[in-house]
């Protein structure tokens, strides 16, 4: 059965190809596509900055994509959505505008064992500036974080907790509410690097108390280059700006500027107007299959993918085998073989997948892996995309055959 979405997205369409790599980014609608189109055709201009119709079409478009996104996750107000590039850039933007300001020496920034490096690597920077501890949650051998983990590590002089709701490389759903209450029971703030998770299944910012919560609208159906930040007002409020220069300024006198409100305050320079268009547009889609429908489609297909491939003895699955949290993400090996090469031979027939260790280095190495083969699913894909997965490993095991283990 090929479902119903397929045929929306023009690329799989054209090259026939299996995409199975959308938490690296997911392909585009021809819905996202035309409304792009349309922005350039109808309505390009710089927003916030020109007193003619153009510009103020361009600012409008710019601010409903705001209030949408602010509905997605069910903000309280749209003030407290700035667009960033990625998830990155909003990670970078917590990390120097509230990490450097607000930890002490004295402090502990706990992360996840199984952050990406976008959550990790800018707390090493805010952990060497300060002298604050870095710490991390480890997991379990089915790559879950438990209740003892948690309550263990985050205590008293916790001020940060930096957490992915799901894994890009296991797929692990994490107990995000779990952890947050614990955190907020002891005085900490937390991070949830939302990433792979609200492509994915419905978010509400308000019901999880999150205090800044991450994404990019490419990893969900949007374009490339625009990104999110939620962050509590009262923080926000208090944070300094990130970027300084056009847009973001109430007055500017020769030695001294005061800056503008949220959420402009973050959001120097001209804007992603595309981009904001192509995620609102994204939403659209999205809320018209209903994220309840989206997250069932992606159970069934994980489901049957796990089914499939525990039944090949020339492979390892890691993770956890219960659904409950388990996202549309899995990582495995072929027994002996490299993954490269089994990414390589699967491209051969037409089968995309990622090989590497995922921007998630310290995970592999506590994991005593290098690298592994990773599927990922959207809505697009079908129960035939799993069969000509494992078509595509029976053919890598064959050619492979004195290497497998
Ligand atoms: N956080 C998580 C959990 C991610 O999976 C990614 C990207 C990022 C942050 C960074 O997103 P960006 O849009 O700022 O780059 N993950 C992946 C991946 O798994 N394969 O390629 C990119």
């Amino acid at each position: 059965m090929i479902n119903s979405y397929k045929k929306d997205f023009p690329i799989l369409e054209k090259n026939n190809i299996v995409y199975l790599d959308s938490a690296a980014t997911t392909q585009k609608p021809i819905q996202v596509i035309n409304a792009i189109d349309r922005f350039y055709k109808n309505s390009n201009a710089n927003p916030h900055r020109g007193a003619y119709k153009l510009s103020l079409d361009a600012t409008n478009v710019y601010d409903e994509a705001r209030k949408k996104v602010a509905k997605f996750i069910n903000a309280k107000s749209e003030k407290q959505i700035i667009f960033t590039r990625n998830a990155t850039e909003s990670l970078n933007l917590i990390a120097y505008c509230y990490g450097l300001e607000n930890i002490k020496k004295e402090d502990k920034i706990v992360l996840s064992i199984m952050e990406h490096h976008s959550n990790l690597v800018p707390w090493q920077y805010i952990s060497k500036k300060t002298g604050a501890k870095l710490e991390y949650l480890y997991i379990n051998e089915l790559g879950e974080l438990t209740d003892e983990e948690i309550d263990k590590k985050i205590v008293r002089g916790t001020k940060i907790v930096g957490i992915t709701h799901v894994s890009n490389v296991l797929g692990t759903i994490n107990p995000i509410e779990k952890i947050i209450k614990k955190a907020h029971s002891i005085g900490a703030i937390v991070i949830v690097d939302a990433s792979q998770s609200v492509p994915h299944m419905k978010i509400d910012v308000q019901k999880l108390d999150a205090d800044f919560l991450v994404f990019s609208g490419h990893k969900m159906l949007a374009p490339l280059g625009i990104g999110v930040l939620y962050g509590k007002e009262e923080l926000l409020n208090n944070m300094k700006p990130f970027l300084y220069g056009g847009d973001m300024i109430e007055y500017v006198y020769e030695q001294d500027a005061t800056f503008a409100e949220l959420p402009a305050k973050f959001e120097a320079g001209t804007q992603n107007v595309e981009g904001a268009v192509g995620l609102s547009s994204a939403i659209d889609y999205l809320e018209n299959i209903g994220m309840d429908n989206v997250e069932k489609v992606e159970k069934k297909l994980t489901k049957n993918a796990l089914d499939e491939l525990q039944k090949l003895a020339f492979v390892t699955v890691y993770g956890t085998n219960n659904l409950e949290n388990h996202g549309g993400v899995i990582s495995f090996n072929v027994n002996g073989v490299h993954p490269h090469d089994v990414a390589s031979i699967l491209d051969s027939e037409n089968v995309c997948i990622r090989s590497g260790n995922h921007c998630a280095q310290p995970l592999l190495r506590f994991m005593g892996l290098d690298s592994t083969c990773r599927a990922s699913f959207y809505i697009y894909n079908t129960k035939e995309d799993v069969n000509k997965l494992i078509d595509a490993l029976y053919k890598t095991k064959r050619m492979f055959a004195k290497w497998i283990r």
